[in-house]
């Protein structure tokens, strides 16, 4: 089995654990309610180890152009400020953490974490090296995100454990999991991660 070693020059980038994104929620994620604990365990696991914590959140102009309203494929979803774009109650989000507000631009999309905000700039100004990435939606944010730090130069891990998808259309899922493995990201879970 792999075995990681979380070190403080890693950071845990927790993608869209939104309200809106939940069962029940305006675009919901299959399941991603029950990934709030595991995701709670890996911030006290990165905390702990010294690692920097980043939450991106969906931050949609009531406008924005992915919505149905304007031709998009969403159902409006993470409105600023509404309830729906607030964090899941239960998502632990320590106060050192950083926010990372994205597609705030209502005629782009936006489903990178690293696109159009300071994130690239906040993990270079803290010499991180590896990125953790967990979240919702594994086939559409998470992907983004992943995709953009191999891009950007960062060893990426994909924290299988930790994610949920959409999959929409059908098969999403699978092939966004084969497009990350292609770009070179790594697949583990907390077997495999140690903080000490
Ligand atoms: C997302 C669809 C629309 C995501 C955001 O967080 O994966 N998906 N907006
Ligand atoms: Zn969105």
């Amino acid at each position: 089995m792999a075995r990681v070693r979380v070190r403080p020059f890693d950071a845990l980038v927790v993608v869209d654990m939104q309200v809106d994104f939940m069962p029940g929620g305006a675009l919901p994620v299959p399941g991603g309610d029950e990934i709030v604990g595991r995701i709670n365990e890996y911030v006290e696991l990165f905390s702990r180890a010294g690692a920097t914590l980043v939450f991106t959140r969906d931050w949609h102009p009531p406008n924005h152009i992915s919505f149905k309203t304007r031709g998009g494929p969403w159902p409006p979803h993470c409105v600023q400020g509404s309830p729906g774009a607030s964090f899941h109650p239960g998502l632990r989000v320590p106060r050192e953490a950083i926010v990372i507000s994205k597609a705030t631009d209502p005629d782009r999309e936006a489903y990178s974490g690293f696109e159009g905000t300071e994130l690239d700039t906040e993990l270079r100004k803290r010499g991180i090296r590896r990125v953790f990435v967990c979240g919702v939606a594994t086939d559409y944010c998470v992907k983004a995100t992943a995709l953009d730090g191999v891009r950007l130069g960062y060893q990426v891990f994909l924290l299988a454990d930790a994610v949920r998808g959409v999959n929409i259309p059908p098969g999403s899922v699978q092939k966004a999991v084969d497009e990350m493995l292609d770009a070179g990201v790594v697949i583990v879970e907390i077997p495999s991660i140690l903080s000490f």
